[in-house]
C-alpha cells in the first residue's frame, strides 16, 4: 500500500504475493524514494516477483489538515493500529476479489475485423512494432509472393516499402539498437523448403531518416533455410542479440527432413556492417526446427528461448558469461508424438493463468491441435490438447482478452491453403482445465502469422492476423467482453 502526494492509498497485489507497504515515510516496493514513475516501479517489482504485477489503485482516504484529537498523533500521521488495522481490511478485500475472480472468469470478447491490406498474396508473418515514433503501433505485413517488404502506418493504414528486391522473404524482427525511438529490423529472406536452393539471407534494415521510405539493408549473415529471428538479451548485458533460427539441417529432404539442425545466436557488433559472429546455441536438434520465442523464465536479468519443432518445445537458457557463456537445452515436452513430419510442435506461447505458468502449442507441425501445458509439482509439464479441430495450424498467441487475469490463447489457421478462420480460448478456471472456445471471422482468416497488441490505445487487447489464402492482413479490434446469457 502506498499514499501518493494526494493522498491517495495503493496497493501493489500480486498473483504469488499480497504486497502491502505503507509510503508513510518509506517506498512502496523499496524503491527510490526519487522514482515516482509507476511504470518504472511495476516493471521493477515484476521482475523482483517474477511475475506481472497487478496495481489496484484504492482511494480510501483524503489527506486533510484536521486538528489534532486528544491523544492522537498529528494529522497525516497513521497510527500502529491503524496500519494493522488498513492492513488487514486491504488484505481481506484483496483475497475476496481474488477467489471473486476466480470462481468467475470472464466471458468471451467481441472482435471488430478491420482489414489492413486486402491484396497480399500467401500472406505469412506479421510483425507489430512502432515504426514512425508516434506511439502507435504499426505493422508489418510479409509474403514470399512479393519481392517488396512493406509497413502500413497506424491508423489510417498507409502502405510504405521498407525494402525491395528480397526474394523468398520469410521472417522479420524488430529491436531498437541505436536508441533513437525507431527500432531496426532483422529481416530473413531467399528461404526456400529444398535446403539446397536455399541460401538463407539474413539482414539488418535501418531507416534512412525517414522510416517512411526505404530502409538501409546490412547483410548479417548467409545460412542456408534461414527461417526465423528474434532478438533477446542472452547474457543480461542489457543489449539484445539476434536468434536465427533455420528450418531444417543441409541433409534434410522432405518429408521427414531428417538432420540435425543448429540454432544459433549473434552479438551485435560496434560496426553493424559486420562481420556477425555465428555462435551456436543447440547443435542436437532434429528435422524441422520452426519457431524460436523469447520468454522471461526465471526472472534473472537473462531472456530465455523457447522452441517448438519436430523434437518438441525446448527451453535454451544461457550459463556463464563472455567466453565461458554457454548454453542448457532441455526438452519441455515432446508435443504430438507421431513419425515425421507429423511430430513435436509449430509454435509455442508462455502464458500465466493467474499465479501459474502455462504453455501454449499448436501441434504437430503445421498440425491440428492446440495444446496447453501446465506445470506439477514435480516440475513437469502436463499435456492437454484442448482442440483437434484446426485444418493446419501455424502460430499461436496468449493474451488477457477478457481481462480477468487469465491469460486466452489465439491461434490461426492455414487451413492448407483453404479459407481458415481464427479460434479463440478463454480460460475457465486457473488450472489450465477448462477453455472456451470461439471462432471469429469465419472462413475470412487462413491465418499464417499472428500478433498481440493493443492497435488503438483502449488498454484492451487486439490481435493482428495475416493470412495466406484469403492473401490478407486484419487487425481485430477488442470490444470488450459480452455479456453472459
Ligand atoms: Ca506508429
Ligand atoms: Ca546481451
Ligand atoms: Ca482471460
Ligand atoms: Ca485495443
Amino acid at each position: 500500500m502506498n499514499t501518493d502526494e494526494n493522498g491517495s492509498v495503493f496497493i501493489c497485489v500480486h498473483p504469488w504475493l499480497h504486497f502491502v507497504q505503507f509510503m508513510q515515510n518509506e517506498n512502496p516496493c523499496q524503491f527510490p524514494k526519487d522514482s515516482l514513475d509507476w511504470g518504472e516501479r511495476m516493471t521493477r517489482l515484476t521482475r523482483w516477483c517474477n511475475a506481472p504485477a497487478i496495481v489496484h489503485p484504492v482511494i480510501l482516504s483524503e489527506r486533510r489538515p484536521s486538528p489534532p484529537e486528544p491523544n492522537q498523533q498529528a494529522s497525516g500521521e497513521v497510527t500502529a493500529a491503524e496500519k494493522v488495522l488498513l492492513l488487514m481490511l486491504l488484505s481481506a478485500v484483496i483475497a475476496g476479489a481474488h477467489s471473486a475472480a476466480a470462481e468467475k472468469p470472464a466471458g468471451p470478447v467481441e472482435f471488430r475485423a478491420h482489414v489492413i491490406e486486402a491484396k497480399i498474396p500467401g500472406g505469412y508473418a506479421v510483425l507489430v512494432t512502432d515504426l514512425n515514433k508516434d506511439g502507435r503501433p504499426d505493422v508489418v505485413g510479409l509474403t514470399s509472393r512479393l519481392t517488396e517488404l512493406a509497413w502500413y502506418e497506424n491508423p489510417g493504414w498507409e502502405r510504405h516499402v521498407l525494402a525491395e528486391s528480397m526474394r523468398g522473404l520469410v521472417n522479420m524482427a524488430a529491436c531498437d539498437l541505436d536508441g533513437d525511438g525507431i527500432p531496426e529490423l532483422a529481416v530473413e529472406s531467399e528461404f526456400d523448403m529444398v535446403a539446397a536452393r536455399s541460401r538463407g539471407l539474413v539482414w539488418l534494415l535501418r531507416h534512412d531518416g525517414d522510416p517512411r521510405k526505404p530502409w538501409k539493408a546490412v547483410t548479417v549473415d548467409e545460412l542456408a533455410t534461414s527461417h526465423h529471428v528474434a532478438w533477446a538479451d542472452v547474457d543480461g548485458d542489457k543489449r539484445k542479440e539476434l536468434i536465427n533460427a533455420p528450418l531444417i539441417g543441409a541433409k534434410a529432404l522432405a518429408p521427414k527432413y531428417e538432420d540435425r539442425v543448429a540454432l544459433v545466436y549473434y552479438r551485435v557488433p560496434a560496426d553493424w556492417t559486420g562481420p556477425w559472429e555465428r555462435r551456436v546455441i543447440d547443435d542436437s536438434l532434429n528435422g524441422v526446427l520452426h519457431r524460436v520465442r523469447v520468454v522471461q523464465w526465471d526472472g534473472d536479468r537473462r531472456e530465455e528461448l523457447l522452441t517448438a519443432g519436430f523434437d518438441g518445445i525446448v527451453l535454451h537458457r544461457a550459463v556463464g558469461a563472455g567466453g565461458a557463456l554457454r548454453w542448457e537445452n532441455r526438452l519441455l515436452a515432446k508435443g504430438h508424438e507421431e513419425g515425421a513430419p507429423r511430430a513435436g510442435a509449430s509454435d509455442v506461447a508462455m502464458g500465466r493463468l493467474g499465479k501459474r505458468r502455462f504453455l501454449a502449442s499448436v501441434e504437430p507441425w503445421h498440425g491440428n491441435e492446440v495444446v496447453v501445458y501446465t506445470e506439477d509439482n514435480a516440475d513437469r509439464w502436463q499435456r492437454r490438447v484442448i482442440f483437434d479441430g484446426l485444418v493446419e495450424g501455424h502460430e499461436i498467441c496468449v493474451g488477457d482478452f477478457n481481462g480477468d487475469g487469465l491469460e486466452d490463447i489465439v491461434a490461426g489457421d492455414r487451413a492448407r491453403g483453404g479459407r481458415g478462420s481464427v479460434h479463440f480460448f478463454y480460460a475457465q478456471d486457473a488450472s489450465g482445465v477448462a477453455w472456451l472456445h470461439r471462432v471469429v471471422d469465419s472462413e475470412e482468416m487462413s491465418g499464417s502469422g499472428c500478433a498481440v497488441a493493443d492497435i488503438n490505445g483502449d488498454r484492451r487487447l487486439d490481435v493482428v492476423m495475416i493470412g495466406g489464402a484469403t492473401a490478407n492482413l486484419k487487425w481485430y479490434e477488442n470490444l470488450g467482453a459480452t455479456p453472459r446469457r
